[in-house]
């Protein structure tokens, strides 16, 4: 009966009305010396596609999830006015084609004054009268579907203030995250057995929505299965249906969502246990490594730079590359095998909000021109999330593109041409920082299910 651990939602209830003050806090603030005395949030539309009746599958605007954990309830409102309980505009369309949505009855109830409307043209009647302090969040780009008058969408310097907030997380949203680390390790593990009973990537991908219970629409991302060379490819977004005859490396990236909140794993297995296996081993240290460099108050970036430095040293090593850890570095052979960035920040999005903003007012911490993928520049603090996920790649067309520069010799191709048949290596861990250290969202998740 181990599900009742993951499913029981008590302690989020404990947690919950300090989360919402926090909330509350935040937005009594964006909106100070702003024109707004009301902040409206919508839960997201239903978006048809053009010439055809079958829409796009639902998200929930993050904005709102954040308040309210209604992951299948198109065209709600959260209304925010200051000093007032917040009004819940709850949409319950009637009709004969869907299933309605049930009526509010989950552990938020108490902290709204809930309205129920059934059709869109009842929303208009309970938004405030005067549409000049209002604004409104949404992540819908048809706003012209709104016909509420409301001028003022998605105003930028309440949206930093926010997106600044949304970086730290609550002890509620931690433990979300927490569930869906666990969600997705369950699938983790039924996917490494899979690959090892020499299953399809296609067959591995739906055991991993079975095992983590996640229908292909409510998981956080396309999940990245790819075997032998495939692995090679940063986001392969294919699921090739035929067994792969011999199966050499596995290269996951799958993650979970709980209410609204997402995880993102990467694991890398051999077939079998050999030279690339200690190659995996190797990257899977250099992560720990790297994870017990943490320290608050540091940039991220330094932490980026320093797994180049590891990166560099092991190449050396496994004889991909020859030179100097500095000359690996200064001359980007590096970047030829971990072209991407070392993470981000983690929460409602996959790739969450806030990593370049210095302070709620919105200052812009500039981009690195070295490494312009990295997504996550902010000095390092207490409850960030955050993942950490070097790589090690093998990506012909960046061996190529180093033809072309005087580097390519600095190459030892003979070796390179050994590992390019398994594709790739990454390990990406989920973590939080703590005022003294770190807890691992995802190797807690990995320790707490042992495989059996
Ligand atoms: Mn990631």
């Amino acid at each position: 009966m181990k599900d009742i651990k993951y499913t029981n939602t008590k302690y989020l209830e404990e947690i919950y009305s300090s989360h919402l003050d926090v909330l509350t806090n935040e937005l009594v603030e964006a909106i100070k010396n702003t024109p707004f005395r009301y902040v409206i949030i919508s839960s997201g539309a239903i978006k048809d596609r053009r010439m055809d009746d079958n829409p796009f599958p639902f998200k929930t605007n993050p904005y709102f999830c954040r308040w309210l954990p209604l992951l299948e309830h198109p065209n709600c409102y959260l209304i925010y006015e200051l000093n007032k309980k917040p009004v819940l505009i709850y949409f319950q369309e009637i009709d004969f084609w869907h299933k309605s949505a049930e009526l509010p009855s989950s552990f938020w109830i108490n902290y709204f004054e809930i309205i129920i409307v059934n059709s869109m043209d009842e929303i208009n009647n309970h938004l405030p009268s005067n549409k000049k302090e209002c604004i409104l969040i949404t992540d819908d780009y048809l706003e012209d579907r709104y016909n509420f008058e409301i001028i003022s969408i998605n105003t930028k310097n309440v949206i930093n203030a926010i997106n600044y907030g949304r970086s730290i997380k609550t002890e509620y949203e931690i433990e979300c995250l927490r569930k869906a680390s666990r969600s997705a390790v369950r699938g983790h593990q039924v996917a490494n057995k899979k690959f090892k009973e020499g299953a399809s990537e296609f067959d591995i991908h739906m055991s991993y929505c079975k095992a983590s219970k996640h229908s292909e629409n409510e998981l956080p991302y396309k999940t990245i299965i790819a075997i032998n060379k495939n692995a090679s490819i940063l986001h392969y977004q294919h699921y090739q249906k035929q067994k792969i005859k011999n199966p050499r490396s596995f290269l996951i990236d799958a993650g979970a969502s709980y209410n609204g909140y997402a995880s993102d794993i990467s694991r890398t297995y051999a077939y079998n246990c050999n030279e690339f296996q200690s190659l995996i081993d190797g990257i899977d240290q250099m992560q720990q490594e790297i994870i017990d460099l943490i320290e608050i108050d540091m940039d991220y970036i330094e932490l980026h730079i320093m797994a180049h430095e590891k990166i560099a040293d092991f190449i050396q090593q496994i004889g991909l590359a020859n030179g100097s850890i500095e000359s690996l570095v200064k001359n980007k052979i590096t970047d030829i095998f971990f072209p991407h960035g070392l993470g981000h920040f983690l929460g409602l999005q996959v790739h969450d909000v806030g990593g370049f903003l210095e302070n709620p007012q919105g200052k812009e911490i500039n981009r690195s021109d070295r490494y312009p993928f990295l997504r996550l520049n902010r000095k390092i603090q207490e409850n960030q999330v955050f993942t950490i996920e070097p790589g090690l790649y093998v990506i012909d067309l960046l061996i190529n593109k180093a033809k072309v520069n005087g580097t390519y010799k600095m190459l030892n191709l003979k070796q390179i041409e050994w590992l390019k048949p398994y594709g790739g290596i990454r390990i990406e861990d989920n973590i939080r920082v703590l005022d003294k250290g770190i807890e691992n969202l995802t190797r807690n998740a990995f320790n707490e299910s042992p495989v059996n």
